[in-house]
């Protein structure tokens, strides 16, 4: 898709301190250590388990390949319930690893897999839950992994836009076996590419290890089927980067979320996704719901509007997996897709202004009213 060259888009980057980041790229340079497990991958991983309260933290080439490896490190087999309303990458890991992804329904308010729905999805075939806490919000781990210890199953989270969150005071990392971030360019911590599994069981760190590295353990022997889900020296180097500018990049986030509540406040038809305040959030992403038969204008409409302004507004995960052609024959979820026809995600993080967010208010204030005099 081409953009007007003033484009405020969804997922700009964010960027500490470039001085210091180059200081290190000229470091790694100096040193001809590129990638293989180098210093500044394993400093990226420390400070990933400090943050995240884990005693294990694996980096790797991105969150994708993360929970590639951590299917197979699980050993996982047959079906993976997960919810269909998340990034095509959780379907597409589990399929490129010979698994089934079987989908199951969402709780509407929370847009997180629903532990009932996924009770009703589990057959004699199934191995594992996977769950996803979208937009950095947590699932509910509680009732997932009481559902999974019932029948057996294992438990592993999507926790790719859940970096620095919490959930019940505990930090994202450390629920269910393992848990995978993302750190793509688009993350509100970013290193350029890239991912880690957090773990606290150390037999599961291990085998992750293996597997991360094509299986070896010594320089003439492979013990594991690996693959090459390595982290390179470049990539944690802009981690750690970024890391340095956490709370500075979070803070940003909450002022930008802060205005866009205010001024959306009292639109017709439109509602701002609401975090929890008494955990601790990314606010990496800003969503919008806009409601048919209430708002004058349908989602889509309103995406185009902000579109013709340069806005790219993104739909965010429309129209849900079960409706990609890999996974079309999926049964309906209709939940799902009332969710999924809603959402908005609006610009957010360093490059988006006060200014841009007060134009951005502006174009749907302009575009939506409520079609039945109450205000959402
Ligand atoms: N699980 C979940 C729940 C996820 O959301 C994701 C990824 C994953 C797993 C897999 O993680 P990784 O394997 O990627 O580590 C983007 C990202 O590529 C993807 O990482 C992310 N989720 C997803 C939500 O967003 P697209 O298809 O929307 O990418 P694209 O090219 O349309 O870019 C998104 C926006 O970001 C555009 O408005 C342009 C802007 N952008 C992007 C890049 C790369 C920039 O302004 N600068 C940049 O450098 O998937």
């Amino acid at each position: 898709m081409t953009m007007k060259p003033k484009s405020i888009v969804v997922g700009s980057p964010n960027i500490g301190n470039q001085k210091r980041f180059l200081g290190r790229v000229r470091d790694i340079l100096s040193s001809r250590w590129l990638s293989n497990n180098g210093r500044y991958v394993i400093e990226f991983e420390k400070r990933i388990s400090e943050i995240t309260g884990t005693e294990h933290c694996i980096a790797v080439c991105n969150a994708t390949a993360g929970i590639q490896i951590a299917v197979q490190a699980l050993e996982l087999t047959g079906e993976v319930i997960l919810p269909s309303y998340t990034f095509i990458a959780t379907a597409h890991a589990l399929q490129w690893q010979g698994l089934k992804p079987t989908f199951a329904e969402i709780n509407p308010t929370t847009h997180n897999l629903s532990p009932e729905a996924a009770a009703r999805a589990i057959t004699s075939k199934t191995s594992a839950i996977l769950g996803v806490h979208l937009w950095g919000r947590p699932c509910e781990t509680e009732a997932i992994e009481a559902l999974a210890q019932a029948h057996g199953l294992k438990v592993l989270y999507d926790a790719a836009h859940a970096f620095g969150c919490t959930h019940l005071g505990r930090p994202v990392g450390g629920f269910g076996s393992c848990e995978v971030f993302s750190f793509h360019a688009t993350k509100f911590i970013n290193s350029l590419e890239g991912g880690a599994v957090t773990t606290n069981d150390p037999k599961l760190a291990e085998k992750l290890r293996l597997i991360r590295n094509f299986g070896f353990t010594d320089y003439d022997r492979v013990e594991a089927l690996g693959i090459n889900a390595k982290m390179n020296e470049v990539c944690a180097a802009m981690g750690i980067s970024n890391l340095e500018s956490i709370e500075e990049i979070i803070a940003i986030n909450r002022r930008n979320y802060d205005l866009y509540c205010e001024g959306l406040g009292g639109v017709g038809g439109v509602s701002v996704l609401p975090y929890d305040l008494t955990e601790r959030n990314n606010f990496q992403y800003v969503v919008l719901e806009v409601e048919p038969d209430v708002c004058s204008k349908s989602r889509d409409e309103v995406v185009q509007a902000l579109h013709e302004e340069g806005i790219i507004a993104r739909k965010y995960f429309w129209p849900g997996c079960h409706r990609m052609a890999p996974y079309r024959n999926s049964h309906e979820l209709p939940v799902t897709e009332v969710v999924a026809a809603r959402v908005v995600v609006l610009p957010t993080g360093q490059a988006v202004s006060k200014k841009c967010i007060r134009r951005i208010c502006g174009v749907i204030r302009q575009n939506c009213k409520s079609l039945t005099g109450r205000n959402t």
